[in-house]
């Protein structure tokens, strides 16, 4: 109740914050940052940041959620164009909820503005999870369709976890997976989990999709995905989710 009262007036006071977590990239034996994805945070005078797994359920019940991804966006942008003067030409990843998807509207007008941005040099990518295009999948196939025709790139986030069948896999419109974060902690202790790993990257790869492995929190499991012939990594062991200014510091002086 009292989160439910917060996060009304946190949506009038927009009191939100964005923070941005590295995706990185191995490529010639070289790590560097490839995009970053933007993560909303909200924090309350009392309780202290209240995780998004709670909040942005409530919002979906809300029904406004998409409040929330709208500035989200908005912030993210801001964010590009920072990183845009300072020379550089990196993709930020926003997540859309699957309330969002379902909304031609909203998609039409989210569209626009990531197209917009595109023509400064601004490149924003979509997250969506794995679960809401599987069971939503006959009424967002259009708008997942609209990002496509607008070149813009949609990620499949928790990969793995969704349900997703093979041959929906095969005709989405996605540029990426995102391998959950469940295998790659589970990966270095159950060699079952390990082979799902192999075999989902084996799966990405043969689709020509590009693959993030998520959650990554030791050198041993960078290993592991390295020798799987993984090249795009997010997690702990290279950055946590970071303030804007840290996160432009961070683009600055490299991984
Ligand atoms: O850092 P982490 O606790 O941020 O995020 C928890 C979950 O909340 C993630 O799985 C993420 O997909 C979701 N999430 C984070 N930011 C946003 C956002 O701006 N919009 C939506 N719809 N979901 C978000
Ligand atoms: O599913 P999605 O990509 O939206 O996940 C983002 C969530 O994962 C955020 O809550 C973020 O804080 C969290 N996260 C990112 N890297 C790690 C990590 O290495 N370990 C753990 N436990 N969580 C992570
Ligand atoms: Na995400």
């Amino acid at each position: 109740k009292e989160i439910s009262a917060y996060l009304r007036t946190a949506m009038m006071e927009s009191l939100f914050e964005v923070y941005y977590q590295p995706q990185i990239k191995y490529e010639n034996g070289v790590f560097s940052i490839w995009g970053f994805e933007a993560l909303v945070r909200l924090r309350h005078p009392n309780y202290g940041m209240i995780s998004p797994d709670v909040f942005i359920g409530l919002a979906e019940e809300l029904g406004e959620i998409h409040r929330i991804d709208e500035i989200v966006l908005e912030k993210a942008l801001g964010f590009g164009r920072k990183i845009v003067n300072g020379g550089q030409e990196i993709g930020i990843a926003v997540n859309l909820s699957y309330i969002e998807l379902l909304n031609t509207e909203h998609i039409r007008r989210i569209i626009d503005k990531i197209v917009k941005a595109r023509r400064e040099g601004i490149y924003i990518a979509i997250e969506i999870t794995e679960s809401a295009i599987a069971k939503y999948i006959d009424e967002v196939s259009d708008n997942l369709e609209a990002f496509r025709k607008a070149s813009i790139e949609i990620h499949l986030d928790d990969f793995g976890t969704g349900y997703s069948s093979l041959s929906q896999l095969a005709e989405l419109p996605i540029s990426t997976l995102k391998i959950d974060r469940t295998f790659i902690d589970g990966m270095m202790t159950r060699s079952k989990v390990l082979s799902l790993v192999e075999t989902m990257l084996k799966l990405g790869s043969q689709l020509e999709l590009q693959i993030i492995a998520e959650g990554i929190e030791t050198e041993a499991q960078l290993e592991q995905l390295i020798a799987f012939a993984c090249s795009r990594f997010q997690g702990y062991f290279f950055a946590k989710p970071l303030k804007e200014k840290e996160a432009i510091a961070l683009l600055q002086k490299g991984i």
